[in-house]
């Protein structure tokens, strides 16, 4: 299953929640598959959608749901400490792992030699699942006490869609506007 799939099965189930989407692919494909202006299409900052979710969790009351990658998750491990120390309950970071740099043209990434879900549970994370292990609905409706991380093993592979044809500043006011 690839990361377009991933991404269908995880928004089915997301209504009102605040969506932080990776950079690149990541993006383009929720883009395609469920666009709304809760969404946050991160464009440029490689390592930051943690970052910034952690940031919305703490700042708004709604569930936050990120959809991270490995390579950019291992590009900012500090960022799962943190997030682990800080605590918002209405925070889940996926990691979307396909063991590459999947929109750049798939250079393998260190995923390949580490288990992310046992670096979340070293880090502090209460609640750490394998997504094929999980009823994620009931994850994501029940009141969570402490911040969630979900693997999310994907295979390589990125679908045939399109740019997001929004301005970023499009993206962040909508996004703004909507919260
Ligand atoms: C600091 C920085 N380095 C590199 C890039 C180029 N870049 C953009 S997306 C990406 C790959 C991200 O890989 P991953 O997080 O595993 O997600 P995937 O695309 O595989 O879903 C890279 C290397 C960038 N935008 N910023």
């Amino acid at each position: 299953m690839k990361r377009y799939d991933g991404i269908k099965n995880i928004m089915k189930y997301v209504t009102n929640e605040i969506v932080v989407g990776n950079i690149g692919f990541p993006s383009r494909e929720l883009y395609e598959i469920k666009d709304r202006n809760r969404n946050f299409y991160m464009l440029g900052s490689m390592g930051l959608a943690s970052s910034i979710g952690l940031g919305l969790a703490l700042s708004q009351k709604e569930k936050v749901v990120v959809l991270d990658g490995d390579g950019s998750i291992l590009m900012n491990l500090g960022s799962l400490v943190t997030i682990a120390n800080q605590n918002p309950n209405n925070l889940i970071l996926i990691v979307m792992d396909n063991c590459v740099y999947g929109s750049t043209g798939n250079q393998p990434t260190y995923s390949q030699n580490i288990d992310l879900l046992k670096v979340a549970k070293s880090a502090g994370f209460k609640n750490s699942y394998d997504f094929n292990e999980i009823n994620f609905k009931d994850i994501l409706i029940k009141n969570q006490t402490d911040s969630t991380f979900i693997h999310y093993k994907t295979s390589s592979g990125n679908a045939n869609v399109g740019i997001i044809d929004l301005t970023p500043e499009t993206i962040k006011k909508r996004f703004m506007d909507s919260i």
